[in-house]
């Protein structure tokens, strides 16, 4: 899927009118971070309960500037996982920027285009640069993506629970705290049953579910069952590159399929289109390469009138501030998993945490960049490990 356009960015991302002056690098910094997260978070591929993240920190002398890789630990949401990011960002993207005139955050792509893949090590690094860019021009990162909304709206992705009841008491507490949809993570075993339950106390709620590919066409029936909850949309059920399953399963099935894993950029969603693969499109900007693979994806849906969402990561306040711009786009017709920073760290890394109002709002900061200041306390205490570049 990410073959032959690697690095080729899309027409209507090129008509957003950015006018930035051209920077050279001069150093890199490379954080391995371990916070640790409030609740244990846990998907049909694992249990999360430290967040592990690789934080990119670009220095052009004027301004400085942040991104965080979407990698996990593990590669099982992905192939990509955290130490083999460190060296694919340190040894090979960083080393493409050195030395170079970079005149747009756009320039990554080219300049980056003979790694294939690698999509969330170059998205941290590609984030970074338009914050930077962004913060040397004196814009707001929503401003120069053409986002359209001064606050977003909260959804929160609930992980698969010990017990039904817990379940149940956790979906009544995100309710009381204002979010407008809730997401709960489903694999085989804990799936209708919990859904006949959370339907019975729930009936109306907006309710979605994610499988994060832990079905196959053999499970038909129980996916088909499924139609029964009135559910949103069910994300990813079947396998994590797949598009081909999933336009047989969106046939025999009411519920509108939601694709993440299988989204890798704008090919994949017009695969999907084509083929009848789903009718949703959640974007994670670390899945598709970055910002503008996330404004390719975004313009794509939007001219076949798909609708997207952005989904998240258990980001810090860094990865989450590029999730809330994405989150003003256009097209973005569902809240998404861009929760509050309170929802995973006592405390986040940012001097400022993203916090959400009790009906669900939350607002988009207006200053430059990203709109975040890191605490660079706060990240220092968390720091693993440490790397610096010279690249001028
Ligand atoms: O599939 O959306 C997913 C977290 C880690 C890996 C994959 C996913 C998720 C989430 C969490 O659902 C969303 C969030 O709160 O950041
Ligand atoms: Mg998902």
């Amino acid at each position: 899927m990410y073959g032959r356009k690697e690095g080729v960015i899309h027409e209507r991302v090129k008509k957003r009118k950015l006018n930035f002056s051209p920077i050279h690098l001069r150093s890199a910094e490379l954080m391995l971070i371990r916070i640790p997260l409030l609740n244990p978070f846990e998907t049909s591929f694992g249990r999360t309960s430290v967040k592990e993240a690789v934080i990119v920190r670009l220095d052009s002398g004027d301004s400085q500037a942040y991104g965080e890789c979407t990698a996990e630990r593990e590669p099982y949401y992905s192939y990509e996982f955290n130490s083999m990011s460190w060296k694919v960002i340190s040894d090979l993207i960083l080393p493409m920027l050195a030395g170079a005139e970079i005149c747009s955050p756009l320039d990554f792509g080219t300049l980056t285009h003979r790694v294939r893949g690698h999509s969330m090590s170059k998205g941290a690094v590609e984030m970074a640069l338009w914050d930077l860019f962004c913060r040397s021009a004196g814009m707001p990162l929503h401003r120069a993506i053409g986002g359209v909304r001064k606050r977003i709206e909260c959804g929160i992705s609930i992980g698969i629970q010990d017990s039904v009841d817990t379940l149940i008491s956790t979906i009544a507490r995100s309710l009381d705290q204002g979010y407008r949809r809730i997401k709960i993570k489903v694999k085989p075993g804990w799936d209708t049953e919990v859904l006949e339950r959370v339907r019975t106390e729930f009936p109306d709620i907006p309710l979605q579910v994610d499988a994060n590919a832990a079905y196959s066409l053999h499970s038909i029936r129980t996916l088909k069952d499924m139609d029964r909850f009135n559910l949103t949309m069910i994300e990813q059920p079947l396998d994590y590159d797949d598009l081909l399953e999933h336009s047989i399963l969106q046939r025999r099935i009411r519920t509108p399929i939601c694709l993440d894993e299988s989204i890798k950029g704008d090919e994949s969603v017009k695969l999907m289109h084509r083929l009848g693969s789903g009718r949703v499109v959640n974007i994670k900007a670390g899945r598709v390469g970055g910002i503008a693979g996330s404004l390719s994806v975004h313009d794509t849906a939007m001219e076949r009138n798909i609708p997207v969402w952005i989904g998240g990561m258990l980001e810090t306040g860094i990865g989450r501030s590029f999730n809330v711009a994405l989150n003003t786009l256009p097209d973005v017709r569902f809240p998404g998993d861009t929760s509050p920073s309170s929802r995973y760290f006592r405390r986040d890394i940012i001097v400022e945490p993203f916090e959400m109002d009790s009906k669900g709002r939350m607002p988009v900061p207006s200053k430059n960049g990203s709109g975040i200041e890191v605490d660079e306390r706060e990240l220092e205490r968390w720091t693993a490990k440490r790397k610096i570049l010279k690249l001028s």
